[in-house]
């Protein structure tokens, strides 16, 4: 590793090179050109398997927000509570940051710490947190913002086909005669995907048939054959009771199910004792669309399923990923080409982050905390102690704030993610940032709502500026080149994790150089369901991309798994798993009538850190906003455009009202890409409930209880009156300061 204090000087030769998105999931790999250090033009590639020369407008656009007066280019520390974070050198950071941790886990022990990392760190850098925090400090404290997202995903792999990762590869569009889109919105959050199921269609005579199940009219189901409007959160009624038509009606794949499952008697038990009229009253659609659908599942040769946040982040997360494969199972839609369950993965990363074992009950390899022999071959490999890992799943990420609040965790460590604004409860966050003894909060710029709350923050490399290897949706690892040095001190997050380790003296992360990061990581995965034994740093700078598994150098890659119906679980065969329909946590009741759901829109990213920057992208959609159905609006008297002031159990946000027909009567929507750094009270995560599925403990952010109300009669509001903690007065004086300069969160003062 080079000197810290070494600051490559900016490079004014053109180059161009290849960087994947550090966007979605669907992880386009974009050719980008460079010169007097930034990047001129971003476009897709022709060649590569995920986007064949595909870009969205995120895409294009990154170019505009690489450089902004709040990026990060040196580190910033408070020594003193109370004090301004103030810019300091590498070298007062890392010692600070060193010791402060050192004093932490000696006083208090390896619990007091925690890892809240994210599926925008590449693996390096996901690994190398996993190594120092469950490895050598000994806490499965070691979370990342993928619990809010694919934790139900992987839970619903694991147990119905007895390993994470899905089973299925993009060229399967190409392949289905049937495709479902279950609670995911394409058009706007995997829009290249949805390019290619549309493009297809456009070459073959509107084939595949398309379905998209979705309780809104959205963009996708827009461009659907059939759209089922289910009512929120009843999607394992809906697939119970397809399934339950299906085995009434003798239409399964008998010889599939004999041959390659378990546990059918019992889930076909369980199907004859549902009370079908009460499964119909809870998905509240037209039978004669239920019919439809049921139509179109018997008649299909090759069923795909794609989904994404609408079954996830739900209490009934991982039923709804069970039931939905249960149907793949009754139809043997499932190991060969065209067909399978699909989850689309939300960041470009989230699949590198689970092989790297960064969620709190696993470890590098699709290996698991509660395994005592995956635990013995870590401690070896590490060379450490025996028994230095711990055999219980750590806090997860919304558990890590209520174990911050209570004093349980004192340090937190937080990179590439921004729970002030993305996490659930958001008053509930603020107060276990606040109780905090340290927070590092590693991240490309300064300030976010999060950082604001460091005691160290730490400049990382942006896009382009560092190599990195990450897997897409389709299993697909590629490397990312370095097209730019990055400005100033910030340096690539594997490095940063790296320094900090060595600083306190921890051996084992003295690399030379990232592949050497990586190799040690693949080395790992040998044996392993995500076998990348064969993609070596070496191969993948000549081969740029191979899907895993891929057992050694001579091995191609696997397109499709399970392609001889093995499945991952020790019989061979993949499993029914039978749930009740469930509802979700919070019901609506006379004080809170309203269901409120949350999600994402086209032009922009999350928390706004970086679509925020990019002009066009801004000017496409300006300003948060709520959608209601204009019944909902009318009996309150509210018409489009006027400030409405929402109110849940936990907090009140004041938004503009967009009315639409598209929604379900009884429903709103609002994106939640804005948080407080871009107005008070409007940040949603302030109405959102911190419940979690009890299995995988993803939050419920699809769904909560609501009032809602002209905001004229409403006098006060959440982020203001009910956060005691910004008594010292700090956050508003911050915000205003910062408001009051621009929009846009121009200038690197906090506090
Ligand atoms: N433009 C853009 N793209 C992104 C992102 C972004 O921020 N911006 N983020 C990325 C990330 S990290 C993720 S996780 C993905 C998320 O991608 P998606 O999951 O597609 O996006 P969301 O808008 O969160 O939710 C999808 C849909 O779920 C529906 N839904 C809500 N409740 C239910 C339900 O009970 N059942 C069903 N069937 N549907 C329901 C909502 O109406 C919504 O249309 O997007 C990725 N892509
Ligand atoms: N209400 C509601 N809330 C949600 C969701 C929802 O649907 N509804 N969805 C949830 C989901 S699925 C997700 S994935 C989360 C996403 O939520 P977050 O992870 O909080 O979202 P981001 O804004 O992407 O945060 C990434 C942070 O990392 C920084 N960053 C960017 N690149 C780098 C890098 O290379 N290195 C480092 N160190 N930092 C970098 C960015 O500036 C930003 O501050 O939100 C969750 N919250
Ligand atoms: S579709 Fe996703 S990965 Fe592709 S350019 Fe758009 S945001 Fe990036
Ligand atoms: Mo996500």
């Amino acid at each position: 590793m080079t000197n810290p204090a070494s600051i490559t000087a900016v490079d004014h030769r053109a180059s161009t090179g290849e960087a994947i998105c550090p966007y979605c999931g669907v992880g386009c790999r974009l050719w980008a050109e460079a010169a007097y250090g930034t990047i001129l033009r971003v476009k897709g590639v022709r060649a590569a398997a995920a986007n064949l020369g595909g870009i969205c407008a995120k895409g294009v656009l990154l170019p505009q927000v690489l450089h902004s007066p709040d990026r990060l280019t040196q580190p910033h520390l408070r020594v003193r509570r109370g004090d301004d974070l103030r810019p300091a050198n590498w070298d007062k950071a890392l010692a600070f940051t060193a010791q402060r941790l050192a004093e932490i886990l000696r006083t208090h022990g390896p619990d007091a710490v925690a890892f809240y990392g994210s599926g925008q760190l590449d693996s390096e850098a996901a690994y190398l947190a996993v190594k120092l925090f469950k490895g050598h400090f000994g806490t499965n404290n070691t979370d990342s913002n993928s619990r809010l997202c694919m934790a139900s995903a992987v839970a619903g792999y694991v147990s119905s086909l007895g390993a994470d990762g899905p089973p299925t590869c993009y060229d399967d569009i190409d392949a289905a005669d049937l495709i479902l889109i279950v609670g995911s919105n394409m058009a706007d959050a995997h829009p290249v995907t949805l390019d290619r199921i549309r493009a297809r269609r456009t070459r073959d005579g509107n084939r595949p048939f398309l379905v998209v199940i979705d309780p809104r009219r959205t963009k996708t189901a827009e461009l659907a054959d059939l759209h089922v409007p289910v009512a929120p959160g009843t999607d394992v009624a809906l697939f119970n009771w397809i399934a339950r038509r299906l085995v009434a009606s003798g239409r399964v794949d008998a010889a599939f199910i004999d041959a390659h499952s378990e546990g059918f008697a019992e889930f076909a038990e369980f199907l004859r004792n549902l009370d079908e009229d009460a499964l119909v009253a809870a998905i509240d659609v037209e039978p004669t669309c239920l019919d439809a659908l049921v139509e179109r599942i018997t008649g299909s040769r090759a069923m795909l399923s794609f989904y994404c946040m609408g079954l996830g982040q739900s209490t009934a997360g991982v039923a709804k990923h069970n039931s939905l494969i249960n149907l793949h199972l009754l139809t043997g839609h499932i190991g060969k080409p065209g067909a399978g369950p699909f989850s689309l993965t939300g960041q470009p990363n989230a699949m590198g982050g689970r092989e790297c074992g960064l969620l709190a009950h696993q470890l590098p390899g699709y290996r698991f905390v509660n395994n005592h022999q995956h635990r013995q071959e870590l401690e070896q490999f590490w060379e450490l102690p025996e028994g230095t890992i711990g055999p219980r799943p750590g806090l997860t990420a919304v558990e890590m704030f209520r174990g911050l609040e209570a004093g349980r965790i004192r340090a937190i460590w937080i990179a590439a993610t921004n729970p002030a604004a993305s996490l659930p409860d958001l008053h509930q966050v603020r107060r276990a940032l606040h109780r905090a003894e340290l927070v590092i909060v590693q991240d490309v710029y300064h300030p976010t709502e999060t950082s604001r709350f460091a005691d160290v923050v730490l400049p990382a490399a942006n896009w382009a500026e560092k190599e990195g290897t990450t897997t897409n949706s389709e299993r697909m690892v590629s490397i990312s080149e370095r097209l730019l040095a990055p400005p100033g001190a910030a340096r690539a997050d594997w490095e940063i994790i790296a320094l900090v380790a060595r600083k306190m003296g921890v051996p084992g992360f003295e690399f030379a150089r990232r592949e050497a990061v990586w190799d040690e990581f693949r080395r790992l995965t040998s044996g392993r369901p995500c076998d990348m034994t064969g993609i070596t740093a070496e191969r993948l700078r000549r081969e740029q991309s191979l899907q895993w598994p891929c057992p050694d150098e001579t091995h191609g890659g696997t397109k499709r798994r399970y392609l001889d119906r093995v499945f991952a679980t020790p019989s061979g065969r993949a499993r029914f798993l039978a749930h009740d329909h469930a509802p979700p946590k919070e019901a609506t009741d006379r004080e809170f009538p309203l269901v409120f759901t949350t999600g994402r829109i086209y032009a922009h990213w999350h928390t706004l850190t970086r679509t925020g920057k990019a002009d066009k992208l801004v000017a496409r959609d300006a300003e948060p906003y709520v959608e209601i159905h204009p019944a909902d609006a009318e009996r309150r008297g509210i018409v489009e455009g006027q400030p409405v002031t929402l109110q849940s159990r936990r907090g009140t946000i004041t938004l503009p009202a967009r009315l639409t027909t598209s929604m379900r009567p009884g429903l709103l929507f609002a994106p939640f890409h804005w948080g407080d750094l871009w107005g008070p009270d409007r940040a949603v995560n302030y109405l959102t409930i911190a419940a979690l599925d009890a299995q995988s403990n993803q939050p419920e952010l699809k769904y909560c209880a609501v009032a809602m109300e002209p905001a004229a009669n409403q006098v006060s509001n959440g982020t203001t009156d009910s956060a005691p903690l910004d008594g010292d007065g700090h956050f508003f004086h911050w915000f205003h300061s910062k408001s009051s300069k621009s929009r846009h969160g121009i200038g690197s003062q906090t506090r």
